[in-house]
């Protein structure tokens, strides 16, 4: 991962600081996307339909509507270490740009897994950008180390955010 400016280490202090105990993991991921800040915002804050850019996400049902402490079945494609997560939403903040989420079921193995992802606005050369930083905190399982559990995470956050990047540039003419 790239070194982070110091704009983006202020961001992931005053917004993302969440410490972890000994048996977590936390890290936080940047991605600087070529394309205005309200249509990736569009796209992240649809608690309901995190398939919109999310690849290991086949179907997501939420019971009720979006509010404070909604909960989201998700089911991921085949192929994943699970097949079902059941989240939380904790903050849908539309005048900030931050949304968090905290899993709290599934058949898979992070537990007390929770995740902040703000959006800032920039330029990128010349043009409207958006800088999105998403962070987590998640249990090591049992029989992982801390690295095990970072690297998969990150990797997967990854895919995530790029995918992000992808569906919010070819949207940007
Ligand atoms: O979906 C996210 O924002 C982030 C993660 C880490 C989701 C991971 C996942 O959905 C799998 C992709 C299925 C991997 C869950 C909840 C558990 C996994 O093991």
């Amino acid at each position: 991962m790239t070194e982070l400016s110091s704009r983006e280490v202020e961001y992931i202090r005053r917004h993302h600081s969440k410490a972890a105990e000994d048996n977590q993991c936390a890290s936080a991921l940047v991605k600087h996307i070529r394309a205005p800040l309200p249509l990736v915002w569009s796209l992240v804050r649809r608690f309901d339909e995190p398939q919109k850019y999310k690849p290991f996400v086949s179907r997501c049902v939420v019971r009720g509507n979006l509010e404070i402490g909604s909960l989201r079945e998700v089911d991921v494609k085949s192929g994943l270490p699970a097949t079902t997560s059941t989240e939380r939403l904790e903050i849908l903040d539309d005048n900030h740009h931050i949304l968090s989420v905290r899993i709290i079921g599934g058949d898979h193995r992070l537990r007390n897994y929770s995740s902040i992802t703000s959006l800032h606005p920039e330029i990128v050369d010349g043009r409207p950008g958006t800088l999105v930083i998403e962070s987590f905190v998640v249990d090591i399982p049992e029989g992982n180390t801390k690295d095990e559990t970072c690297y998969f995470v990150e990797a997967l956050i990854k895919c995530n955010l790029k995918s992000l990047a992808d569906v919010s540039e070819g949207l940007t003419l």
